[in-house]
Formats: structure tokens, sequence, C-alpha cells
């Protein structure tokens, strides 16, 4: 189900007794643009987290929304971000157009720092802010969620195909133009957003592509999609495909190694465009954290909700209708022991109702070692 809901909360008095509702439908003559930068008014301190490994979308979007801070409200505001940037794509995005995101292990910001929250939400695990003492301003984001936070400001909308459709349009509404370097990485955003089978585009999506499109460089674009990848990369991935097995329509693989988080992504997108898979359940345990990807046919059940199923009680998951993801923090021993592996494919199978019995494995290793003697 796509949702498009904007909510615009008031803390002042006159506003509540209006409403009478701690929540409504933004009025439509308003910009949500104008709206943010309301909300941010009388902050000196602004910070723009996003979520932990932080993907094109979190950063590109992180990024227009600090340009629009910088035109409209002359301050600096910072654009943090926990862990890395493993993706080789991404680390390319990176090199190339030199976004001004801080990678950082901690986030102690000065007092009075308005905090803007992108491409995820406060109840999600992997983000920065830990502390409750840290002020929300603003949830910008399109994940499917429960309850809208309350904040000042929440612009959620899970039609999007990304963030940096919404936060293009920001600038679009203030009349800022993007620039070169910006436009390029809105753009690659978008693309990366709509892979699998999250393919849909809203109108807006559209019509901010054609936006972005006049200031972007293509051949950045190009270099970008073809980055070089490490040799460290094709093992991760023939050693994921040998470890896959197939129950039914649904897969399972447990990769043996992973050097970063994004391979267990990376292995979902290949997986579901298997002929006959319709969905997928990838994980790995990645510096003592266990973090798996879900991925589903376009017509079959939603990501977010089998990965939710799949990992109850055990950890956090979330996403989006056929991409998702999810975290068990804290593996003992830093590794999948035998008996969560087992209870994993356990729940993962009873999650897609397929029969555990017919399961076999999507190559046979034998074949593999077959071919090379030959
Ligand atoms: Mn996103």
């Amino acid at each position: 189900m796509k949702l498009c809901v904007i909510f615009i909360r008031s803390t002042s008095i006159t506003f509540e007794a209006t409403i009478t509702m701690t929540k409504r439908k933004r009025i439509l003559k308003q910009k949500r643009s104008e709206e943010l930068l309301a909300a941010l008014a009388g902050f000196k301190n602004i910070a723009i987290v996003t979520h932990d490994n932080p993907d094109p979308d979190a950063i590109s979007a992180g990024w227009a929304i600090r340009r629009l801070i910088e035109k409209k409200l002359h301050i600096q505001a910072r654009l943090v971000g926990g862990g890395d940037v493993v993706r080789a794509e991404n680390r390319h995005m990176m090199k190339l157009v030199e976004p001004p995101i801080e990678l950082v292990h901690r986030f102690l910001p000065k007092s009075r720092t308005a905090v803007i929250l992108v491409d995820c939400g406060p109840e999600v695990a992997g983000h920065l802010l830990t502390s409750s003492k840290i002020e929300i301003v603003a949830v910008i984001d399109h994940h499917l969620t429960g309850e809208p936070p309350d904040v000042p400001f929440v612009d959620i909308r899970p039609a999007m195909a990304a963030c940096a459709t919404m936060a293009a349009d920001y600038l679009q509404e203030q009349g800022i133009k993007p620039g070169e370097r910006l436009a390029t990485a809105l753009l690659y955003a978008i693309r990366t957003e709509t892979c699998g089978n999250e393919f849909r585009h809203t109108q807006l999506d559209r019509s901010v592509i054609t936006w972005l499109s006049r200031f972007a460089n293509p051949e950045w674009l190009a270099e970008i999609q073809n980055a070089p990848l490490t040799q460290a990369y094709y093992s991760d991935l023939v050693l994921a495909l040998q470890n896959t097995f197939l129950f039914g329509d649904a897969a399972f693989c447990l990769l043996p190694r992973a050097q970063g988080q994004e391979i267990v992504g990376e292995v979902a997108d290949l997986l579901i465009r298997s002929e006959g898979i319709k969905r997928v359940f990838c994980g790995a345990a990645i510096a003592g954290n266990f973090y798996c990807s879900v991925r589903t046919e376009a017509d079959a059940d939603s990501a977010a909700v089998l990965v939710k199923s799949t990992l109850n009680d055990l950890g956090n998951g979330g996403g989006h209708a056929h991409r998702a993801g999810g975290k068990v923090a804290d593996l003992p021993n830093r590794r999948i022991s035998a008996a969560l592996a087992a209870d994993l494919k356990k729940r993962w199978i009873a999650a897609c109702g397929v029969l555990a019995e017919h399961g076999t494995r999507l190559i046979c290793r034998d074949e593999i070692v077959d071919t090379l003697m030959d």
C-alpha cells in the first residue's frame, strides 16, 4: 500500500486550540520548504543527520537541505552520518562530487542545535541520535513507518521514489539551482533508489529527474555506475551465491564472509532478478552485528513486513514494499552461530509460508569444482 501523507505539528497553544488534534493534513497552499524553514527559525546551530552507512539518497538529500538552509537562513548546517560508505559506486560518487558530509562515530551537537533527520525516522536504530537531549526539529523520509513522529516538521512520503526527490523539490520551490555536483548526486540517488522492484515514480519524481538533468553531469553518472570493484568483492559474491538455498520461490542466503554491510543488499538485488525467485533474505555478520536485506518481486509480499516478522524479538527491521533491511545487534562471539543460522532460516521459511523440506542449492558446489577440473 502506498501512502502520501504530510502532517504538520505545532507546539503553539493557538495552533493546538484551533486544530484540536495533534496532527492534521497540511495546508495545501503552504510550501513544504517554507514550513521547514519556519520550524528552523531562531536556531543558530543546525545539523542534518542521515541514517548510518549513508547511501546516495541520504547523502544527496541531506546536502540539498544544507544548501537550502545556507541560501535562505545563511547558516552553515553540519551534515553528519554514522558508519561508512562502502559500496564501490557510492565511494566513487563521493570522490567525484565531494558531498560536504562528515562521517563520525559519535554526534555531540552544541547546545540548542536543531536536528533534521533525513532518510530515516527517529524510531529506527540505525542513526546517531541516541540521546534524548537532542532536539529533533524535522524528519524528512520516504520509508514506510507507523505513527508520524512528534516533532515540529514531518514530511514522510512513502510514495516517493527517493528523499532526493523531496529535497530537490524544496530547492525548486525556493528557486535555488543545485549546481553540477549536487544535481549529479541527487540524480544518482533517485536511480539507486529505483532499482530492483522499487521502481515506481510519482509525477514529482519524474519532473524532478527532468529538472536535475539540466544541471547534472552525465559523464560522471556513467563513471559512478561503472566504478572499479575490489577482488574481495568478487570473493564475497561467489561465496554468497554458493551459499544460497531455495525453498520454493523464496531464497535464503547467509554470506560466509562480507567485507562490508553493502554486499548484503547487492547480493539480495542480484538474487531477486533470478527467474523463479520472488522473495530473498540475505544476511551476514559484520563487525559483530548481523545485517540482512530482504527483496520481493513486484507482485509478492511486502519486504518490510517479511523482515519484521523474521527478526521479531531478535532485532529491528523495516524499509519499503520491495526493499527492506534489518539488524540484530551484538552477536555472541561476533559471528552467526549454527543455532542462530537455523533459527533465521526457520523464521524466513515460516514468514514466506514455504515448505522447509524442499530446499535446494542455487548452485551445486560440486558442479563448480568439476567444471574447474575439466
Ligand atoms: Mn532513501
